[in-house]
């Protein structure tokens, strides 16, 4: 009988859960997407091999929303991503097609966004609202030597590696990307020893917004192309706009 009242009281907080929609939301542009994330159970080793049973438990998102630059090929790019979760980190993988990698600007806090980059948006509390010169939100610029860039609250690149773990590989004429990340709150204090990683747990809402800038050899960067449609205004304003980004449902 306890079990079954046990069993019956998961079913219904699962039921709850899957019955509260994060969106819409006031603090949002309507039509953004929702992405229901599966919990890892033995976080996946990051090393650009996606062969661990759980991201088959995870759906794919594509990047479709064309934000800079012309329209382009399949064989130009092609992306899109997945996310799975263990009480530490959120684990992101991304597959990708672009048919020339580049990294011209050898200073990882130099105009990173003109090379090939992931960018990964992330709004630990799902607040929306600016984030440019604070930690209200993150955008960290993965780049092609696995570093992770964003501003900081002094108005200057800085580099936040140590909050991304980051690793690609070629398969076939794609790449495959796997990134483990550690989320900090607001509160977050740019070279401050005290920042402590939140935990996570089922139920929690974040916003998340994916993107890539394929360069392939030209001055500035050609496409810059994300997950999420922006549907006025500048499209290139994630980096500022938290409001810009999906909804992020971490499920059991
Ligand atoms: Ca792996
Ligand atoms: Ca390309
Ligand atoms: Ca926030
Ligand atoms: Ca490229």
């Amino acid at each position: 009988m306890i079990e079954q009242a046990s069993r019956l009281r998961t079913a219904t907080i699962l039921l709850a859960l899957a019955a509260t929609p994060a969106l819409p939301d006031a603090a949002h542009y309507e039509g953004r997407t929702e992405y229901r994330a599966p919990r890892a159970q033995v976080a996946p080793v990051v090393d650009g091999v996606a062969d661990e049973a759980v991201w088959e438990r995870a759906r794919w998102q594509e990047l479709t929303a064309r934000w800079l630059g012309p329209e382009y090929s399949s064989d130009d790019f092609e992306g899109r991503y997945k996310v799975v979760w263990t009480e530490d980190k959120l684990y992101i993988l991304g597959e990708f097609v672009d048919d020339v990698l580049i990294d011209t600007h050898r200073d990882p806090l130099v105009l990173y966004w003109d090379d090939d980059c992931w960018e990964i948006f992330l709004d630990e509390d799902f607040s929306g609202g600016e984030h440019w010169y604070n930690h209200n939100a993150f955008a960290y610029h993965l780049s092609l030597d696995n570093q992770a860039i964003d501003f900081g609250t002094d108005g200057k690149p800085h580099d936040y590696s140590h909050h991304v773990e980051s690793r690609w590989k070629q398969k076939g004429n794609k790449i495959v990307w796997e990134l483990a990340i550690d989320i900090y709150t607001d509160a977050y204090e740019d070279d401050s020893d005290n920042n402590v990683p939140v935990k996570l747990s089922a139920g929690k809402v974040m916003g998340l917004m994916v993107a890539y800038c394929d360069n392939d050899g030209s001055e500035f960067r050609e496409n810059f192309i994300g997950s999420e449609v922006v549907l006025s205004g500048p499209k290139d304003r994630g980096y500022k706009d938290a409001g810009l980004f999906g909804a992020l449902v971490l499920d059991e």
